[in-house]
């Protein structure tokens, strides 16, 4: 076993893939804003290269980091010398990366014996678009397939349209792995696409929905990035576009919006994994869901999910104040965390980005509430920091189980709410 991991280890170095041996992921909480600021400084010594995979924000939220091993030593010396507590949630992110692939390895030869997509394995983007392929050939009065555009590096930007007729019907947009490494999202994205397509006619409400109303869902919301996260690195968040002026690559998709763009709760350093890029929809990726929403006209909902965190989140990000609609918003919001929560018991927090989180601005959900659709929500799945990023692939049905009813709550609202 321990020479097929080597031997693993050294194929991955050939392919360029890069190795993450000996990081190590580590909570820390920041008991007041002195110590949090003392983060930040953490994170603005290049050299050290750590990562925040949640950022510090607030003493009664703890920040993780992942440290490259070259820096284990300095960081802990640092969190130490200053008092700052921290445990270790991951010991070696490597050994987490290996026992992925292991699983998708074996998942794969399942699959090629049987001709069936395994819903509970992690899967690349020529799998997930040759499996979008046999859903619209199996439901093909139902579902179709558009490209609303190319990303960077000139791949498809496909989006599944679950229609029964009508022309230009009020719709609902979802969209899953707008952040490449958040892997649990493109998985429960497949999912709840698969489970759309068998409840029509089943279940009523998506019956209900789907007879009056159009539902529009990008599952691979930045392919450039998630081929980079399965190539070279698994913990690639950003978009695959060069910057002038700078050897960092990419633009975080999530800053990228119109909506507060350039304010403090994203970064003008190329690179920064918070890089809000030269200007506005300056990603293609970006710049094509804004062209299709704008070109629709009569998007009701949009619901995009990102992890982890498990938390059910809604505008704003770049202020704040409440929004307009906010009490209506909070109270779908509890009732949607509460449904999910019925499934297995697993807890989500809720609110406005700004106040759950932290201040984010240039965010998806709040350039579509500020462009007319009311019912902007965004998800952060499983899980709150055990496994992070890194979900193992066990984790993908229950957590797209019990989103299901979450989802189903806010499609009911748009539903019996025309505005
Ligand atoms: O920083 C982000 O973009 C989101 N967290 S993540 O770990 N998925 O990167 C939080 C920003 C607000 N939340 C969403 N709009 N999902
Ligand atoms: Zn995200």
């Amino acid at each position: 076993m321990k020479i097929l991991l080597v031997f693993a280890a050294l194929v991955a170095a050939a392919g360029s893939e890069r190795l993450f041996v000996g990081d190590q992921v580590l909570r820390i909480t920041a008991r007041d804003e002195e110590q949090i600021a003392l983060l930040r400084v953490l994170g603005e010594r290049a050299e050290l290269q750590v990562d925040f995979w949640r950022d510090p924000t607030s003493p009664d939220h703890p920040a993780d980091l992942r440290v490259p091993f070259p820096s284990l030593h300095a960081v802990k010396i640092f969190l130490e010398s200053h008092s700052i507590s921290y445990s270790i949630m991951i010991e070696d992110v490597q050994e987490l990366l290996d026992e992925e692939k292991k699983n998708m390895t074996k998942s794969r030869r399942t699959e090629r014996s049987t001709s069936t997509f395994d819903f509970a394995s992690y899967h690349t983007i020529e799998e997930i678009y040759d499996w979008m392929d046999v859903l619209v050939d199996d439901h093909p009065n139902l579902i179709s397939k558009i490209e609303i555009g190319q990303s960077y590096e000139n791949r498809s930007l496909y989006v599944l349209k679950f229609s029964t007729g009508g022309s230009n019907r009020p719709a609902i947009w979802l969209d899953t792995g707008i952040h490449s490494r958040e892997w649990i999202t493109q998985a429960t994205g497949v999912w709840t696409a698969n489970k759309i397509a068998e409840e029509y006619g089943q279940d009523p409400s998506v019956t209900a929905i789907l007879d009056s109303m159009d539902i529009f869902f990008e599952i691979i919301a930045n392919p450039d990035g998630f081929v980079f996260t399965h190539s070279s690195n698994r913990l690639w968040r950003k978009t695959r576009s060069v910057n002038a002026g700078s050897d960092c690559i990419g633009v975080d998709p999530n800053r990228n919006w119109d909506a507060g763009f350039g304010g403090s709760g994203s970064s003008s350093d190329p690179c920064s994994d918070l890089y809000r890029g030269p200007y506005a929809h300056s990603e293609r990726e970006v710049k094509a869901v804004v062209d299709f929403i704008q070109g629709h006209g009569n998007v009701k909902s949009v619901i995009s999910i990102h992890s982890y965190s498990q938390m059910l989140l809604f505008p704003y990000g770049y202020k704040r104040g409440p929004a307009a609609h906010h009490q209506e918003l909070n109270e779908l919001a509890k009732k949607a965390v509460s449904d999910l929560a019925a499934m297995y018991g697993t807890k989500y927090s809720y609110g406005s980005i700004a106040n759950t989180i932290y201040l984010a601005d240039g965010t998806t959900v709040d350039w579509t509430y500020d462009n007319g659709v009311k019912y902007s929500f965004t998800f952060e799945l499983r899980d709150t920091g055990r496994y992070g990023f890194l979900l193992p692939s066990t984790q993908i049905i229950p957590t797209a189980t019990e989103t299901w009813p979450a989802l189903l709550d806010i499609m009911v609202h748009v539903l019996e709410n025309p505005y």
